[in-house]
């Protein structure tokens, strides 16, 4: 049976915090499911969303998380049961909706629909035992995949997973990934590896983080705060020093994105993921042009590469480390990854 009540986190002014409190469960709409979420994965874009950091409202008050992971438990009259019978395991993403009809949809660039639907963002999302939506977005999770450690790669994953691919780095090719030892930045060594590419690993702060870097693959790592010439460390942790030909920029500060064209390889790409606040980009024009540089963005994924990512998944080729704590506990994750301490993800389990 379905309650009228269930517990959720809900951050009621911009700013925080989050507060454990009990909220009516709502009626999925006509294509739209009613989802158990069973584990959620704690992403910094759910610290962001808190904090009100970036030019884009959320609603208010307003329940965070979008790595959710559970069970079909009531559907609209539009889902067909062939589709998604009630059952279906399930994760609800950052891409809780889009209009599937303009020109970005036609084209599976679905992030980029202008009437897309934010989970933990523009709507409610997945730091509640009860979710709701979109039939036509949710990932379809395989049977017998557990729902706690596929959680971080409903946001994490698909997203490295996509810009792994935009950075055009090819099997053989070196990529480093800056802010590796955190949530997307485990998940990109790990797929990199299954997609045959050599990764730098780029952090700091911690031995913790160095440790976990290397044991999920990477070739080398450099300790940001510990490097006294991070441009030189990192091209020389390529075989002929001429620097990776792909950067992943995963961190939450504005520094590591004014470096990396300096340390990529000619005719190498910058790909921008991390989202600090305020930030901007800035590079040599000169430089840019003579060594043919290309900085680009990248923005989650689309169905396919969802589904693509948990493929890579299910096949075991993606081991990240994660801590499962109580839903309730929320605010001392965000602790954590405020200060930088976290390796990997953690993931909340809401039904404590
Ligand atoms: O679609 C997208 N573009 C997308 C999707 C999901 C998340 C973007 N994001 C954004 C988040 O909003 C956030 O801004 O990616 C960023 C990273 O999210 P995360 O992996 O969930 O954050 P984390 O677990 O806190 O890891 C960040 C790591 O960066 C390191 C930290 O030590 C931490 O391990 N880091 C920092 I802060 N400064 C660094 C530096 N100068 C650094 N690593 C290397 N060099
Ligand atoms: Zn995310
Ligand atoms: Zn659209």
């Amino acid at each position: 049976e379905i309650p009228t009540e269930q517990w959720a986190q809900v951050v009621e002014k911009s700013g925080g915090p989050a507060i454990y409190k009990k909220i009516p469960v709502q009626q999925p709409g006509p294509d739209e499911v009613l989802v158990n979420v069973k584990y959620s994965g704690v992403c910094h874009t759910d610290l962001h969303a808190m904090k009100g950091d970036w030019p884009l409202d959320t609603k208010l008050p307003l329940v965070g998380g979008h790595e959710g992971a559970g069970i079909v438990v009531a559907k609209g009259t539009l889902v067909d049961d062939s589709d998604l019978p009630l059952g279906s395991h399930v994760g609800i993403k950052w891409l809780n909706g889009s209009c599937l009809a303009c020109s970005f949809c036609q084209q599976a660039d679905e992030p980029l629909c202008q009437k897309a639907l934010l989970s933990g963002y523009t709507v409610d999302g997945t730091f509640q035992q009860y979710a709701i939506a979109k039939a036509a977005h949710v990932a379809r999770i395989p049977e017998g995949v557990d729902l706690d450690a596929v959680a971080p790669v409903l946001c994490a994953g698909i997203t490295v997973y996509k810009g792994l691919k935009e950075s055009g780095a090819r099997p053989g090719q070196w990529v480093a990934i800056v802010g590796a030892g955190g949530g997307l930045g485990s998940m990109a060594i790990q797929y990199a590896k299954a997609m045959g590419l050599h990764t730098i690993a780029i952090d700091g702060g911690s031995v913790e983080k160095e440790e976990s870097c290397k044991k999920l693959g990477a070739a080398a790592y450099v300790d940001f705060a510990k490097s006294k010439d991070l441009v030189a460390d990192v091209k020389k942790a390529t075989p002929d020093g001429l620097g990776p030909h792909a950067v992943l920029l995963l961190a939450v500060q504005e520094k590591p994105f004014q470096q990396a064209t300096e340390y990529v390889r000619s005719r190498g790409s910058v790909v921008c993921i991390g989202l600090p606040a305020k930030a901007y980009l800035k590079a040599p024009v000169f430089d840019t042009v003579v060594r043919m540089i290309t900085i680009k963005g990248s923005y989650v994924g689309n169905r396919q590469d969802t589904a693509e990512a948990l493929d890579f998944y299910a096949r075991g080729l993606i081991q990240v480390p994660y801590k499962t704590v109580g839903l309730s506990e929320l605010q001392n994750v965000y602790t954590m990854m405020e200060e930088g301490k976290i390796v990997g993800r953690y993931v909340v389990d809401t039904s404590k």
